[in-house]
């Protein structure tokens, strides 16, 4: 199977790259998005989202005519569906996206092209979509009905790439494939080799639905565990981060690290997908969200505590104290702030303390809608003279590499370990 061009639906963290690592290699690629900013952008050759060496990628491909966007979809080979799968209200997968990319694209499918569903889904989602896109094309067979003579192939292809790595890992990380039918993971296999180093491994549409889910939910109650023990440890008045060191000198424990909560669209999110459909079985996956989640809470609890050992023993006032919050992204060294609880516990830090809270962010420029007017934000040095209490919530490389010594006359709320 040639693809002589191939259209990527939704341009964000995911589809842009994807689309540009097709376009590099020689492959005429159509980016689909609803936004005719982020269309204009990537047409002249510029990206909307910060990822290390994608801004190179991208402008030499408009340049050379390989990747061009677009706000309707056109004809293609295949079609790749990267849009958000947010949840709606009581954590309920929401489709709604999914469904208005099959429905755009329907229109302009024809006879062997092959859809892929690469946003992270719930399980039956493929299924799902295979079904709307039967609805829309009633003149074309389809892989539920026809099998493998289906004249449309559908796949489940999840991406796993790590934020600030996507362009490394889109090539050399392993390829879940999931095709409804045979040829469906043959056609997808063919697609992604491509540009893929890595192995392209098949199985069913559900198990690779369920397979990007259990590796966000593995990770999440990982975590979950290091911020549990964090809790365990202040209360007995251990040093946790020397702990899960020890603890990891053990040849089969691998502690991961307590924060201050987990962020990003992916960990916080995906595992309620799967509560949502076993809301029975999956108590293990429910508690590590309900602990992750409450991290923020507690780290209020300690910054009240530190604030009222200030007071004790000085003469100000609350209203006299100034807060520094170090970080409000969601994890080191990005500009992403979905789901920060960086930014949760700015918020509820700024809602409740009566005097100045500072914020230091080396990686934004502007503080987001929610805090504007609530806090400051301003360089470290500047944070390091005018703060009394330091609250470190994002190990960035610049926070890591401050020398701790200088601030001892400061009273610091360390989540991460790094200023101890
Ligand atoms: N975190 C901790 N302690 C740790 C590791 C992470 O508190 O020891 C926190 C981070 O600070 C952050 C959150 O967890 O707030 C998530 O960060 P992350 O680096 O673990 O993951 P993401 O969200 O950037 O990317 C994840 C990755 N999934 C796994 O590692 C299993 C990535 O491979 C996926 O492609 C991505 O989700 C996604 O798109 O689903």
């Amino acid at each position: 199977m040639t693809f002589n061009t191939i259209s990527v639906i939704g341009l964000g963290y995911i589809g842009l790259p994807t689309a540009a690592a097709f376009a590099a290699r020689r492959k005429s690629v159509i980016g689909i998005d609803l936004n005719a900013d982020v269309v204009a952008t990537i047409n002249r050759g510029e990206i909307h989202i910060v990822e290390p060496d994608l801004s190179q990628v991208v402008s030499t491909a408009v340049a050379q005519g390989y990747l061009r966007a677009a706000v309707t979809p056109e004809p293609a080979e295949a079609f790749l569906i990267a849009v958000p799968t947010p949840f709606k209200d009581h954590h309920q997968p929401d489709l709604s996206f999914v469904k208005a990319a099959a429905e755009s694209v329907a229109p302009v499918l024809k006879k062997g092209d092959i859809v892929i569903l690469e946003s992270t889904s719930p399980v039956g989602a493929t299924e799902q979509l295979a079904e709307w896109l039967a609805a829309a094309r009633d003149d074309l067979t389809f892989p539920q009905h026809a099998g493998e003579q289906a004249d449309i192939h559908i796949a489940y292809c999840p991406e796993r790439v790590l934020p600030g790595r996507v362009m490394v890992e889109l090539v050399k990380n392993d390829r879940v494939i999931g095709g409804m039918t045979s040829t469906c993971s043959n056609m997808a296999c063919q697609l992604y080799e491509i540009f893929l180093e890595g192995e392209c491994v098949v199985t069913h549409s559900r198990t690779a639905e369920m397979c990007k889910l259990t590796e966000n939910s593995f990770r999440d109650v990982n975590i979950a565990f290091a911020n549990e023990l964090s809790l365990i440890c202040a209360a007995q008045g251990i040093n946790v981060w020397e702990l899960i060191r020890l603890a990891n000198r053990h040849p089969r424990v691998n502690i991961l690290q307590p924060g201050p909560g987990v962020g990003g669209h992916c960990i916080a999110v995906d595992p309620w997908f799967i509560v949502a459909q076993n809301p029975v079985q999956a108590r293990l996956i429910r508690t590590a969200r309900e602990v992750n989640d409450s991290k923020p809470h507690w780290v209020l609890d300690q910054v009240k505590k530190t604030l009222a050992e200030c007071l004790a023993a000085n003469d100000k006032r609350a209203s006299e104290l100034t807060i520094a919050c170090f970080g409000l992204v969601f994890k080191a060294d990005i500009d992403d702030l979905r789901e920060s609880p960086a930014m949760e516990v700015v918020g509820m830090i700024a809602e409740w303390h009566q005097g100045i809270t500072l914020v230091v962010e080396p990686n934004i420029h502007q503080l987001p809608k929610t805090l504007e007017g609530k806090v400051d934000l301003v360089p470290q040095d500047s944070a390091l003279q005018r703060a009394d209490v330091l609250v470190m919530l994002v190990d960035h490389a610049q926070f890591k590499a401050l020398d701790i010594a200088s601030v001892q006359s400061q009273r610091i709320v360390d989540t991460k370990g790094i200023w101890q």
